[in-house]
């Protein structure tokens, strides 16, 4: 059955294939991506059986967003919604090794998400719920369909993973800081760059941030790091992992895969240095190729990485 179960919004993804503004590149490459569908697929390819909910447009991108995650072999959940397209995002390579990214997604499917989406039992047989906060920002009926979902867990003595995600495009720190708090505050696990823990706590340090989050109840903050690799803060005290080193070619979706790679150590009760040495491989894998969620890697390629040529920073 379902181990993890995820909801928000997939959108189509359009990528320019040069480097450039994009008034001048040509030639652009169409995909989707997500930030909860890619930890799903991330998951799926280390063989954990994910489940991705969400709103699409009753069009050809929602078709293909449907297609690609099924062809992932995730268990499917897309909801099409009549009155709204698939929402968009042009990601833009303004040098070499830089990404920006524009969305189109004001008003989208994927942001009509609403609590009345959410079918009785699915979250309630799940292992694992993971949510983060791009759909807490993304409009106001998908916040409370997160909300719900992640009541439903806490009921249901399900998981709540929690990636704090902030996406400065959705909401300012200001807006966001609270929101984002009050979710970090419900879940069992949150993951964040320092970035992202401050704008929950401004002024605090990660450590301090995981201290105020587990007087809360939530028992694990995990420190992500990127290419420094990620540190967990818990009952039992801190433990660092280092990154790998490798030849970046995109690093969004990084995150993503490391979640994935996180979640899927957890359900195998692996150690705190098991768990990060496999997510930060599953984030640096990522970063090998192009897409946000593409290069996310297999078991196989997963060991075949750690066995061969793998080069932990530090
Ligand atoms: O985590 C990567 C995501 O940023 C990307 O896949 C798209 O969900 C996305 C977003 O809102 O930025």
């Amino acid at each position: 059955g379902v181990r993890v179960v995820t909801l928000g919004e997939t959108m189509a993804l359009v990528r320019a294939d040069e480097t450039g503004s994009l008034r001048h590149v040509r030639d652009m490459s169409l995909g989707i991506g997500g930030a909860e569908s890619n930890v799903a697929v991330g998951l799926s390819r280390l063989g954990v059986d994910a489940s991705w909910l969400g709103r699409i447009g009753d069009d050809s991108l929602g078709a293909r967003v449907i297609r690609e995650l099924r062809a992932e072999g995730i268990d499917v959940r897309a909801i099409a919604d009549a009155d709204a397209p698939t929402g968009l995002m042009l990601k833009e390579r303004p040098t070499a090794s830089t990404t920006a990214v524009h969305y189109y997604r004001s008003g989208s499917a994927g942001s009509r998400l609403s609590s009345a989406d959410l079918p009785a039992g699915w979250v309630e047989e799940a292992a694992i719920l993971h949510v983060t906060g791009i759909t807490a920002l993304v409009s106001d009926s998908a916040h409370a369909a997160l909300v719900s979902a992640v009541e439903r867990a806490k009921a249901a003595g399900v998981v709540v993973s929690f990636d704090v995600n902030y996406r400065s495009a959705l909401a300012s720190r200001t807006t966001a800081g609270p929101l984002l708090r009050d979710i970090a505050a419900r879940a069992d696990i949150v993951f964040g760059g320092a970035e992202e823990l401050s704008i929950l706590f401004p002024g605090r340090s990660p450590e301090r941030a995981a201290a105020l989050l587990r007087e809360d109840g939530c028992r694990t903050t995990v420190l992500k790091q990127g290419a420094a690799g990620a540190t967990v803060f818990d009952e039992t005290g801190t433990t660092v992992g280092a990154g790998f080193r490798v030849d970046v070619v995109d690093t969004v979706g990084a995150g993503d895969a490391f979640v994935a790679g996180y979640l899927s150590a957890m359900l195998e009760h692996l150690s705190a240095e098991e768990t990060l040495r496999r997510a930060n491989a599953c984030g640096a894998v990522a970063c090998l190729a192009p897409g946000d969620w593409e290069a996310a890697p297999t078991l196989r390629e997963l060991e075949r990485f750690l066995d061969g040529d793998a080069d932990p920073v530090m």
